[in-house]
Order: C-alpha cells, then structure tokens, then sequence
C-alpha cells in the first residue's frame, strides 16, 4: 500500500516536472520552426543503418532529412536493435548519447541558422558503424 502510494507520488512529480520543461521550450522557440524527426535502429541488406519513423521518412534507409535554414531540429533516437549506437551531425555540434538497450531513446536538438544552407553528414561515432552503413545527409534549404 505505501508503496504505491510512494509510486503515485513520484510519478505527479515527474509529471510537474516535465510540463515545466515542455513550457519554457514552447515559449524559447516562439521565434523559430521546430522540426522533430526520429530515426532507429536496425539492419538491412547484411548493414546497419538508421530507418526514418513516421512522416515523409517512414521506412526510408538512412533517410535524407531536409530541413530549413533557421529551424530548431529536434533528433530523436530510437533502438531498435539492442547494440550500442548514437547519432551525430558534427557541423552542428550534435550528438545524442550512447544508447544500446533495445527500446531505449535518445534525443539531441541543435539550431540551424539562415546561411547554413549545404548538405551535412550524420552517422554513428561507434567504431566501424559509420563505415558498416550507419550514415546519411542533413539538407538544409
Ligand atoms: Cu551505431
């Protein structure tokens, strides 16, 4: 019986916690268009690779992400293969961390500003994953 109450109780807390967070986001990106995207895990054809989810990426391989020019982009991992990956697009200084529990997310937001239009590689920093298959383009228009 304590227990679950003990349960309820850190479960409103971290709710309170998280609504907080997600209101000042809203309101720090008033100014600029969020784009959220979300990649996993997985293998085709004998390599690893990124799969887009959802959106105009859904089920595409190492998916070309094409964003505009003064967006925040948002970047959530997800994986889906129980090997230890991350995602990363070093021109931007971004990098989600580590993650190797099947099921597990990760996510990683970085600023693009207007004149950084160009295509920009992402892929794993793992050993040997960018050269396995784990890369892919980040378009800015
Ligand atoms: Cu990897």
């Amino acid at each position: 019986m304590r227990l679950s109450w003990l349960v309820i109780t850190i479960a409103a807390a971290a709710t309170l916690v998280v609504a907080g967070c997600s209101g000042s986001r809203v309101a720090a990106d008033a100014a600029t268009q969020e784009v959220a995207l979300t990649l996993q895990t997985g293998m085709a054809g004998g390599r690893m690779v990124y799969v887009g989810v959802g959106g105009d990426i859904d089920g595409q391989i190492n998916p070309d992400l094409e964003v505009e020019a003064g967006s925040r982009v948002r970047i959530t991992l997800i994986n889906d293969d129980g090997m230890a990956h991350d995602f990363s697009v070093p021109a931007f200084g971004a990098k989600t961390p580590i993650i190797s529990a099947h099921g597990s997310e990760a996510e990683v937001a970085f600023t693009i500003k207007r004149g950084q239009e160009g295509t920009y590689d992402y892929f794993c920093t793992l050993a040997g994953h960018r050269q396995a298959g784990m890369e892919g383009r980040l378009i800015v228009r």
